[in-house]
């Protein structure tokens, strides 16, 4: 028996006659998305309009018939999931929310692509209503998805009581070639069938096109074959401009999503063979049509060859009936209101359930907060382990993990060098039902997925996703960790052996330019904390941070522990602050992690020959670039020499004009840490004769 099922022509009974008044009504429903499509993209002289074109039946079959969601209320918390991975095609979205009612008028839409519009380049979530995530970066929707999927899952689990499934719906995922090309949809995909994310159903765009042209040039796949042996269900070979035979297709994967097909779980792959811009007589699959605008004469013969275009003649015209059939609202509400009655009986049975589940998905952390990360601090004060901050990372998870059930914690296969799982947390793992709940997720060896998938977890709400891999992968994960930035989402990147600390393995594993590059990236957050009190306030200033994610740093190697007032302690939030002072100090040493012991080394030996410095702690430049004019003044005053100590190229630290900088502006190599620290200049020693030679330079007053 082969595992996919085709679906070809409509000669099913219960199909509409062509010609019928249902099968007008779906054809002038795909026509309106054409002609706004059309229109969108030749009014900003920019854009795609060849994906919507040829994917306009499939968003008939889904968007009118499957999609569970209401356009009054895109936050709704029990609402599928739509995410347009093949992102270029925007248009065809912000049709589709248009028509079916979301707030965005005709008036967005004719401002396609303009500054400060509801209808950017790409989608961006937050900006349009109904747009689940920021998408263009090909093949990272999907993962985003699978992310969504997941944590529908485990939100089910947790959540859902007899006969009150609070949580109940689908992702429904739109792809292209580009999206399967990209090495991302490889790691994602291959993760939710092993996962058995049945809820998760992607529609494949098959029209045979990209950019350069015919995809069987240089994209050859079986993509049928290549889905079943992930383990996925696909529905193979249907026709992508047969609203019916597409809305079996959906149908179908809706059933095997709740029941199972033959007992087996699965996600769904539909392969639906599109033309791309379908409906444009000269340009309709051909790679002219993907990425620009029609052209006043094409668009005006596209629009004379449409068969149920009749009252679309115009530009931006879309009659009553069609607007009538495509209005999603009155669908919506009803089931809402069907819903907030289930969540209404919920409520009275399980009250304290139901407050739980509203404080998870709006994001808000537990009443008791403070309490735990004081708990955590003063616990993590009172062993003043000198270990390394990657274990230090995990003792606050043993305090984090149980008292927020909405952090789910993972790893790229680096689980016990990451130290990422923390006591009770207990691996997710499968059966043949479908998952079995845990906290920490065994994301294999997929940096560029885990990262998408994270995001995709935040952005369904519910959970605090964070995943651990090496700091030198990162890069690997680098467009994501971008993405989490763009978006604001609160996901929390762990990075660890973070520096030539981590010895032996040599310089491939060795970082240098990562927690430079990483800083980079804006609204992202990096904290390179020094010890287990520095860690763990990383930790707290990530989780309370709910408007974008953060990269925690942490070593491999152990690190001394470093005795803080309170205020000091207090003052780590602030990213940077006066950990060692004197009166007349001469110098401010600034160091970020595992370089701030040998700073507080070598201010034991200038202080030998009378000369006193300050020491400043750096653990996150980000934060503490944020801080007012005047806090920054106190930390670095005007006029004090300042010399930077970091294992990792020197370029970031120039910014904060400083007279010499301690790093490392090549790659490593393969040794035992000590040896390398020595090899690369990082002693107390020589950190103290760089302070000594800025202080000789110096002008004397
Ligand atoms: C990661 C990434 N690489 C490259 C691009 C640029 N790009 C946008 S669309 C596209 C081709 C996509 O082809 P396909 O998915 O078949 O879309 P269609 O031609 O069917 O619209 C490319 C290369 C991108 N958006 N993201």
């Amino acid at each position: 028996m082969t595992s996919n099922d085709r679906l070809t022509g409509t000669s099913e009974a219960n199909a509409p006659a062509p010609g019928s008044d249902r099968d007008l009504t779906t054809a002038r429903m795909a026509d309106a998305i054409r002609v706004l499509a059309m229109d969108a993209v030749q009014q900003a002289n920019s854009g795609h309009p060849g994906m919507p074109m040829g994917m306009a039946e499939i968003a008939v079959a889904l968007w009118s018939r499957h999609l569970k969601h209401d356009p009054a209320e895109p936050r709704w918390a029990d609402r599928d999931r739509f995410v347009l991975s093949n992102g270029h095609g925007s248009m065809l979205l912000y049709a589709l929310l248009h028509l079916t009612g979301y707030d965005l008028s005709l008036q967005d839409l004719k401002s396609f692509r303009q500054l400060h519009s509801k209808t950017p380049g790409h989608p961006e979530v937050d900006v349009t209503p109904g747009v689940e995530t920021t998408t263009g970066p090909l093949g990272q929707g999907l993962a985003n998805a699978v992310g969504m999927a997941l944590a529908e899952r485990l939100l089910a689990a947790e959540f859902n009581r007899e006969g009150l499934p609070i949580v109940d719906h689908r992702t429904w995922v739109f792809v292209g070639d580009g999206c399967l090309m990209e090495g991302i949809s490889h790691e994602a995909c291959s993760l939710a069938g092993t996962l058995r994310l049945s809820k998760l159903v992607v529609f494949y765009d098959d029209n045979g096109i990209s950019i350069d042209g015919e995809v069987r040039n240089w994209f050859a796949d079986d993509t049928v074959r290549r889905f079943q042996a992930y383990g996925w269900h696909v529905i193979a070979d249907v026709d992508g401009h047969d609203v019916e035979a597409l809305d079996r297709a959906a149908a179908m994967a809706a059933d095997w999503a709740a029941n199972g097909r033959d007992g087996r779980f699965a996600p769904t792959l539909i392969q639906c063979r599109t033309v791309i811009g379908k409906g444009s007589p000269n340009r309709a699959g051909t790679a002219k049509v993907h990425g620009e605008p029609l052209g006043a004469d094409e668009i005006r013969a596209t629009r004379e060859a449409m068969r149920a275009a009749d009252g679309m003649g115009e530009p931006w015209q879309i009659p009553d009936d069609v607007r009538q059939a495509w209005d999603a609202r009155a669908r919506g509400a009803s089931a809402r209101s069907a819903w907030n009655a289930m969540f209404d009986a919920y409520r009275a049975q399980h009250p304290g359930q139901a407050a739980e589940f509203e404080r998870r998905m709006r994001g808000e952390l537990p009443i008791d907060w403070d309490d735990i990360v004081d708990r955590m601090v003063d616990d993590v004060i009172a062993r003043g382990e000198t270990i390394a901050t990657r274990k230090a990372s995990q003792n606050a998870l043993n305090h984090l993990g149980p008292a927020l059930p909405e952090l789910l914690g993972g790893s790229a296969d680096l689980t016990g060098s990451n130290l990422t799982d923390f006591q009770g947390a207990g691996a997710l793992r499968v059966s043949d039902a479908g998952l079995v709940a845990g906290r920490h997720v065994n994301y294999g060896v997929r940096e560029f997925g885990m990262s998408a998938i994270m995001n995709g977890v935040a952005l369904h709400g519910g959970f605090i996703p964070y995943g651990g891999t090496f700091l030198t992968f990162s890069d690997y994960a680098r467009n994501a960790l971008r993405m989490a930035a763009l978006m604001k989402r609160r996901v929390v990147f762990v990075f660890t052996h973070d520096s030539i600390g981590l010895g032996e393995d040599g310089p491939t594993h060795q970082p240098v330019e990562h927690a430079a590059s990483l800083r980079l990236i804006p609204q992202m957050d990096v904290w390179r904390p020094a010890d287990p009190v520095e860690s763990a306030l990383a930790w707290a200033a990530a989780i309370e941070r709910d408007d974008g994610p953060s990269s925690l740093l942490f070593t491999r190697q152990a690190v001394p522990f470093v005795t803080r007032s309170e205020g000091q302690v207090a003052a780590i939030r602030h990213g940077g602050y006066v950990l060692r002072d004197a009166e007349g100090a001469q110098a401010a040493i600034i160091a970020t992690g595992s370089e701030l012991g040998l700073a507080l080394a070598a201010r034991e030996l200038l202080a030998q020959d009378g000369i006193e410095v300050r020491i400043v702690s750096m653990p996150s430049t980000t934060v503490f670039d944020r801080q007012d004019a005047a806090y920054k003044a106190r930390v670095l005053p005007e006029g004090m020499p300042r010399i930077a100590v970091e294992a990792g190229v020197t370029d970031g630290w120039w910014k904060y004009r400083c007279d010499a900088v301690v790093g490392i502006d090549r790659f490593g190599e393969s040794a035992p840490a000590a040896a390398l620290f020595e090899l690369f200049g990082l002693t107390p020693a020589r950190l103290a004769e760089t302070v000594r030679a800025v202080l000789e330079r110096r002008p004397k007053h």
